[in-house]
């Protein structure tokens, strides 16, 4: 099977890095999006999102003439689907997006076509996905009718590359491919091989769900330990860090690292997919989730302790991003907890983040923006919520004589 036109359905921080990927192989590649924005600016040649690397390789693909940005899905040989899948209240997965986009491209399916979703999506998605494209082309077979002989093939393939290292990953990464027929996968991995050094693994495609999910929800479970154990040792008056750093001397124990709480878009959604699908059966995984989202009212409350030691403290909260070294603060727990100490001492709470020039919205009014420096010299209490390289380096004089609570170890 040759692939000559490829299509991107969300140019987001996953789609436009892997439609960059195929364009560098000399792939024509179709990028499709909502946000016009985007669009506009990815047929620029720039680029909308921060990851680095990203900004050369589409400059590159776009002015070669390799990638080209639309609002509207046109005919190509595969379409991957890379759009968001928030959860709704109660934690249930969102498959809107995903609805949307195989809608979206229905009506530009042809016989021979592969359509691979990348989205983390509950077990079951890749079906519903089929069942979409299927109403409304009573003229093409899909695998679950057809089977083998399916005009249309379809798989999940998800993506499992760290932010801040996409580009690396995307190449050296295994793929799990899970196809809804062995011919899906094999069509599958055909496309992927295009551009993946690491290994293309066949499965079927609720296996490939579910191994995402499985992913996410290892570390998840595994950070909560981490969590938990940095409780445990506040109550027992024992340095966590050194104590993990004790136990990781154990050839079969390997801890990882507390913090203030589990951000980003993944670790702490996809977890959810999985008890939303089997409540009574997934205990460890949800438990697991309530220890890191109740990590940060525990730091909150930590240092409104520590605040009844002074008439009108300055806090200092230092770092805001969902982790160290990059720019992303979104579902950031640094942010959550500086809007609440901002909130609860108005006028007193200065944020430091080195990675970007502006607060967001939410902490506009509450909190100031601050330099380091400046920071350490007002604060009365510091408050280090990631650990950001800058942060590594403080000078221990400065924080003499000043409240700290270190929720990364980086003093430690
Ligand atoms: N965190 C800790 N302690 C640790 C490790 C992480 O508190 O020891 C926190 C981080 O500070 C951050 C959160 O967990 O707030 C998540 O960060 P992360 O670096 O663990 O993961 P993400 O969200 O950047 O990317 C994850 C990756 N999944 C796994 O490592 C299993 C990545 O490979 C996935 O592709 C990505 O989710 C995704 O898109 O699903």
């Amino acid at each position: 099977m040759e692939f000559e036109t490829i299509s991107v359905m969300g140019l987001g921080y996953i789609g436009l890095p892997t439609a960059a990927a195929f364009a560098a192989r000399r792939k024509k590649v179709i990028g499709v999006d909502v946000n016009q924005h985007a669009v506009d600016t990815i047929n620029r040649g720039a680029i909308h999102i921060v990851e680095p690397e990203l900004d050369m390789l589409v400059q590159a693909a776009v002015t070669q003439g390799y990638l080209r940005a639309t609002t509207i899905p046109e005919p190509a040989d595969a379409f991957l689907i890379a759009v968001p899948t928030p959860f709704m209240d109660g934690h249930r997965p969102d498959l809107t997006f995903i609805e949307a986009a195989s809608r979206a491209i229905a009506p530009v399916l042809k016989k021979g076509d592969l359509v691979v979703l990348e989205s983390t999506s509950p077990v079951g998605a890749t079906a519903k996905m089929a069942g979409w494209m299927a109403e409304l082309r009573p003229d093409l077979t899909f695998p679950q009718q057809a089977g083998e002989s399916s005009d249309v093939r379809v798989a999940h393939c998800p993506e499992r590359v760290l932010p801040g290292h996409v580009i690396r990953e995307l190449v050296e990464n295994d793929r799990v491919i899970g196809g809804m027929t062995r011919r899906c996968s094999e069509a599958a991995s055909e496309l992927y091989k295009v551009f993946v050094r690491g290994e293309c693994i066949l499965t079927d495609e609720r296996t490939a769900e579910m191994c995402k999910l499985t992913e996410n929800s290892f570390r998840d479970v595994n950070i909560a330990f981490a969590n938990e154990l940095s409780l445990i040792c506040d109550r027992l008056d024992i340095n966590v860090w050194e104590l993990i750093r004790l136990a990781n001397r154990h050839p079969r124990v390997s801890i990882l690292q507390p913090g203030p709480g589990v951000g980003g878009h993944c670790i702490a959604v996809d977890p959810w997919f999985i008890v939303d699908s089997a409540p009574d059966e997934a205990r460890l995984i949800r438990t697991a989730r309530t220890v890191n989202d109740d990590k940060p009212h525990w730091v909150i409350e930590r240092v409104e302790r520590a605040a009844t030691r002074f008439k009108a403290p300055v806090i200092a909260c230092l770092g805001l991003a969902f982790k160290a070294n990059i720019d992303d603060l979104r579902e950031s727990p640094a942010v959550e907890i500086a809007r609440e100490l901002g909130e609860r001492f108005p006028g007193q709470v200065v944020a430091v983040e080195p990675n970007v020039n502006c607060l967001p919205e939410q902490l506009q009014g509450h909190v100031e923006l601050g330099r380091l420096q400046d920071a350490l010299t007002r604060a009365d209490i510091v408050v280090i919520l990631v650990d950001h390289a800058p942060f590594k380096s403080i000078d221990p004089i400065r924080l003499q004589a000043k409240v700290v609570i270190d929720t990364r170890g980086v003093l430690a």
